[in-house]
Formats: structure tokens, sequence, C-alpha cells
């Protein structure tokens, strides 16, 4: 099965999303992504067999790691895949320490779960909502400037399942971890 870690919304921070992308003036060829859909990958994992989804079950659980707030303050289309996202400018000092800790913990795996095809010049999280694929003309500057942009607080990340259907994919979150309640010791 083809896994990613992902930040999963709530429901509120969904709608939120879709009340953004709702704004979006895309072409006909373009496919706008249904909010169900909506995450924020953290790592792609690619196929991975059965028996090593306890592997990465563990890595979610020993993550124990503060939540924290994202302000999705931009909205791009990024025209190599196709894409228009809405992205953070400022990643919290938080989610850069979950991104590297689990990058950390699959690579320090026997099994080569690290598929994802990573920029060696890289060294921060470029965190985005992908909210329309096959974008293939960009959309109008001024339009995408007066989208509304959107906190994300993130008290979870999870483990989600990709399937390709003839619609797009359908994503069924496998397990989910709690992260620590920055808000505890103020
Ligand atoms: O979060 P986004 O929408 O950018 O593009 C896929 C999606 O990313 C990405 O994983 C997320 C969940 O499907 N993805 C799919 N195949 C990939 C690959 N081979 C990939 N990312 C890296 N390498």
């Amino acid at each position: 099965m083809r896994l990613f870690f992902a930040l999963w919304p709530d429901a509120e921070t969904r709608s939120r999303i879709a009340a953004a992308a709702a704004l979006l003036r895309l072409g006909a060829e373009a496919r706008t992504v249904p909010p169900q859909n909506y995450h924020v990958t953290l790592a792609f994992l690619g196929e991975v067999g059965p028996s090593q989804v306890e592997v990465l079950r563990e890595i979610g659980r020993c993550q124990q790691l503060p939540g924290f707030t994202v302000a999705f303050d931009t909205f791009d289309f990024w025209p190599q895949s196709q894409v228009v996202v809405a992205a953070a400018t400022r990643i919290p000092a938080a989610l850069n320490e979950l991104w590297t800790s689990l990058r950390g913990d699959l690579a320090s795996q026997p099994v080569n779960f690290w598929r994802e095809r990573v920029d060696p010049q890289r060294s921060s999280l470029r965190a985005h909502v992908t909210l329309a694929r096959k974008v293939v003309q960009a959309p109008v500057r001024q339009a995408m400037s007066a989208m509304p942009p959107f906190q994300w607080s993130a008290t979870s990340f999870s483990l989600v399942r990709s399937e390709s259907s003839g619609n797009g994919s359908i994503y069924t979150v496998v397990d989910t971890w709690r992260l620590l309640d920055e808000t505890a010791n103020t």
C-alpha cells in the first residue's frame, strides 16, 4: 500500500481551507482537490508492505513532540507539478522539529522507507496544502493574493494511505498520534 505521514485537518481547518480554495478561478482542465483530501505531507513513503506498517506506527508513536500553529499565508502556482497550493512562508520550530525527527527515524530504519525525492539542498519543509492539480495555466496573481490566509493549529499527525481511483486519489487515515499540548505549560 502507498503511505505517507501528514498533518490531517480537523473539520474547522478543513472548512477554512475550502473557503479559500472556493475563490480560486481555474481553467476547465484543472481538478480542484476535494476538501476530504486536504493535508500537509510530512513524508511520502511510497509502496510499503503490510508487515512494515507496524514499524511506521512505532515511528509515529515515538514522536513525543509539541503541537504548533501554522499560518498558510501565500497562494502559489507551481508550474513543474502543475498545482496550486496554499503555502506557509514561516515554518514554526515545532513543525520543523517534527519533520526532521520523522525523516531521521525513517532514514535510520534497515528497510528503505525513504522513497521521497529528497532535494539535498532543502533543509526545511515546504509546508503546503495542495488545492488544485492539473493546472496548466497560472491563475491571475492578483486574484491569488486576494485569497484569505488561514491558520492551522496542529494537535496531531497521521499515517495516511493513498489509493488511485478513476476520479483521483482516495486517502484513508491509518493511524493518528497526538502532539503534546503546546499551551499546557503556559
Ligand atoms: O502534499 P502533496 O499534495 O504535495 O503529490 C503527492 C501528495 O503531495 C505526494 O504525496 C502526497 C500524497 O499523495 N507524492 C506522490 N507520489 C510521490 C513521490 N513519488 C509524492 N511525493 C514524492 N515522491
